[in-house]
């Protein structure tokens, strides 16, 4: 998906670049978008180890596309919900973790794809907002799921609420990004953090993605129990004893390496 198609795909090695291309629209995403997404997350191609979602033009994106809202009644609503979910789902719960690279705006749908995502790098500049409120609706991509886990439940309550808009310094002290980098740096540091975790083992990465997640939502007892077989599982493998090994023999970085 190459030249003008609303979301642009790049392989670099491991890592594949996937890049909201409807700037003049300020990536606001319609169906047809959404879709594509959907697509490039289900058909990550083999060989690929990590994926950075960043964007075209000044703004990462202005959420939902509002002109779909009109003609929508309500069982078209909530079908309408239910694509956004399957296809952030798809990012959240693909093959590959993936690294958000934001700028300018993230607001309403564009906040929801970055929180599907697994580590967010905001450029300085980037605004956070949740419109929802001010334009009669709610949450429909998964916010109301994954919001409250990344900033607490009275923080996105607030931003609904009263349309109160986040900087790029607030969103990091509060949980929205995990990093900060000057204008026009994200994409770098995007791609340095891909490159880092592309060298994690298969199980590692797997855990965070697929496992960490359920445990978070489990209750006590069954959370340490799925911690229990995830680390026996996970040392048990080939490639944790050879990393185990190396380190013991004075051949793997320390951790402050
Ligand atoms: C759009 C959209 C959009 C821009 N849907 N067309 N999201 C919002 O409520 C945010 C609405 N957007 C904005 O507040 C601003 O556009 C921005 C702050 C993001 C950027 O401002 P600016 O001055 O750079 O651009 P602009 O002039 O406002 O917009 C440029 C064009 O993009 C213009 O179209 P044009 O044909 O007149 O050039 C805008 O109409 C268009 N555009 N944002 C449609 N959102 C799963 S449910 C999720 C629910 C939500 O996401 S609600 C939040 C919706």
């Amino acid at each position: 998906m190459k030249g003008d198609a609303l979301v642009d795909v790049e392989q670099q090695n491991e890592l594949l670049l996937v890049k909201l291309n409807r700037p003049d629209k300020r990536n606001a995403v319609n169906e047809e978008l959404l879709l594509c997404l959907e697509a490039v997350f289900s058909a990550v191609p083999t060989g690929i180890k990590c994926a950075v979602l960043h964007s075209e033009g000044p703004h990462f994106s202005a959420g939902l596309d509002l002109n779909e809202l009109k003609e929508r009644d309500l069982i078209d609503g909530m079908q309408h919900s239910r694509t956004w979910h399957r296809a952030l789902d798809q990012i959240q719960f693909g093959p590959v973790p993936v690294v958000a690279v934001l700028r300018g705006a993230c607001i309403g749908g564009g906040l929801e794809i970055a929180a599907a995502c697994h580590i967010r790098v905001a450029e300085q500049g980037t605004f956070y907002a949740l419109p929802e409120g001010q334009r009669g609706i709610f949450v429909g991509g998964g916010a109301s799921v994954r919001l409250p886990k990344l900033m607490g439940m009275a923080r996105m309550a607030d931003m609904m609420f009263t349309g109160r808009m986040l900087t790029a310094d607030e969103g990091l002290t509060l949980g929205l990004s995990q990093y900060i980098t000057p204008p026009d740096a994200g994409l770098a540091k995007g791609i340095e953090l891909a490159r880092k975790i592309a060298q994690n083992t298969p199980m590692t990465n797997y855990a965070l993605m697929h496992i960490l997640p359920r445990i978070t939502d489990s209750a006590h007892a069954e959370g340490l129990l799925l911690e229990s077989l995830t680390v026996a599982m996970a040392q048990s493998l080939p490639e944790a004893k050879q990393r185990l090994t190396a380190f013991l023999d004075g051949k793997a970085p320390k951790a402050f390496q």
